[in-house]
């Protein structure tokens, strides 16, 4: 029997990797770095991926380095939002800096590389073990690399550390005809089944539950192989989201407790949840509120809904931008306590709160919700 569980409870306690959901209180989280930013390497699956106006900009200055203008003013949010995280009496680790825009190459294509600013998305922690991801992104193919000092030590300290097969994302892996779906068309995706592929950042975890959103960069095979891989211990189960360019889930469902379910109303329909969700609180996302700041709205890497990117520190504290006064209201009447931390220049390097982090520890045992 492949049952996939800690050791025991005491050993689990000792573990420095021990995250279970998205909600227990928070000890040690790895947040993200800017230093050596590089604008992705042209590719369909990262153009696919980008809003209209990025995407644009993207494919015209693919492979430079991000202007100083774009990383400064991002840079001060980053510090300001580990001092706030330290000042919460959490640990924060960091990857090491590193020079993205190094070319590297396979048998099969060349890339230069990305940046750090999102642990969330290439490597995936289940209680004790922390797993490097099949990314379908070549330009961040060796991205895990600058967290290989962490990753050491917290195996050397007894967690477990794994990684999925190394993805060879040749041709075969993208549909060479693939458009974005038009309103009312049926979602598809730029993957094939040619190998797995997922990133970390399209699962969410509750316990011996884990949700995910098929993306164009998770296919079905990458959500069967961690399926497999997880064993008999935990089920994981398919979201159907109604997001035309998904990539990641955590600006479109996201637990911020248990039994209380952060929803996005375009993307999600609650009728189309998994049976076990709809006992949950379905707590449905306000409108964001809009960017006017142009170059803001012309660089940013991620959709509106990115104010849904929150990073819980226990069951009731949660970092929330203050631009997104809409999310800040509702959260409080909804009972929680929002700390507000400005990141919106972030959004430039593909996320907020959520994707700039990944808890590594947080206090809990791991526990069936449903
Ligand atoms: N990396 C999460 C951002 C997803 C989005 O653009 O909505």
């Amino acid at each position: 029997m492949n049952f996939h569980a800690p050791s025991s409870e005491s050993s689990a306690a000792a573990c420095p990797v021990s995250s279970h959901n998205e909600w227990d209180p928070l000890e040690e989280i790895i947040v993200g770095r800017l230093e050596g930013s590089t604008i992705p390497s042209n590719h369909p699956v990262v153009t696919c991926n980008i809003p209209g106006m990025a995407a644009r900009a993207q494919s015209l200055a693919a492979g430079f380095r991000f202007p100083k203008f774009m990383v400064e003013p991002a840079q001060e949010e980053l510090d300001h939002f580990i001092e706030v995280l330290e000042s919460l009496g959490v640990t924060v680790t960091r990857p090491e800096p590193f020079d993205h825009h190094a070319k590297f190459a396979t048998p099969y294509w060349s890339s230069r590389g990305f940046c750090n600013s999102c642990p969330r998305d290439s490597m995936l922690v289940i209680g004790d073990e922390i797993l490097e991801t099949p990314m379908a992104w070549p330009c961040r193919y060796f991205e895990t690399h600058s967290y290989r000092p962490i990753l050491k030590d917290y195996f050397r300290r007894g967690a477990r550390w794994t990684s999925a097969p190394k993805p060879q994302l040749t041709d075969a892996l993208f549909d060479p005809n693939f458009e974005l779906p038009k309103k009312g068309e049926p979602i598809r995706y730029i993957l094939t089944e040619f190998e797995p592929v997922f990133d970390a950042a399209d699962f969410f975890r509750c316990g011996r539950d884990i949700f995910v959103t098929r993306s164009n960069v998770t296919n079905k095979m990458g959500v069967d192989w961690l399926r497999r891989h997880l064993g008999e211990g935990y089920r994981i189960h398919e979201i159907k989201s109604r997001c035309p360019n998904p990539m990641h889930i955590d600006t479109t469902i996201l637990p911020l407790g248990p039994g209380k379910l952060l929803i996005n109303p375009e993307y999600i329909h609650p009728d189309e949840l998994p049976d076990i969700l709809k006992k949950w609180d379905i707590l449905v996302a306000p409108d964001p509120t809009p960017i006017d700041d142009r170059i803001l709205a012309i660089t940013s890497m991620c959709g509106k809904w990115l104010s849904m990117n929150i990073l819980m520190i226990d069951e009731k504290r949660m970092i929330v931008d203050p631009h997104h006064v809409n999310m800040l209201r509702q959260v409080e009447k909804w009972g929680f306590e929002p700390i507000p931390v400005p990141f919106l220049h972030y959004a430039a390097f593909g996320g907020a709160y959520h994707c700039a982090t990944l808890d590594v520890r947080r206090r809990g045992t791991l526990e069936s919700y449903f």
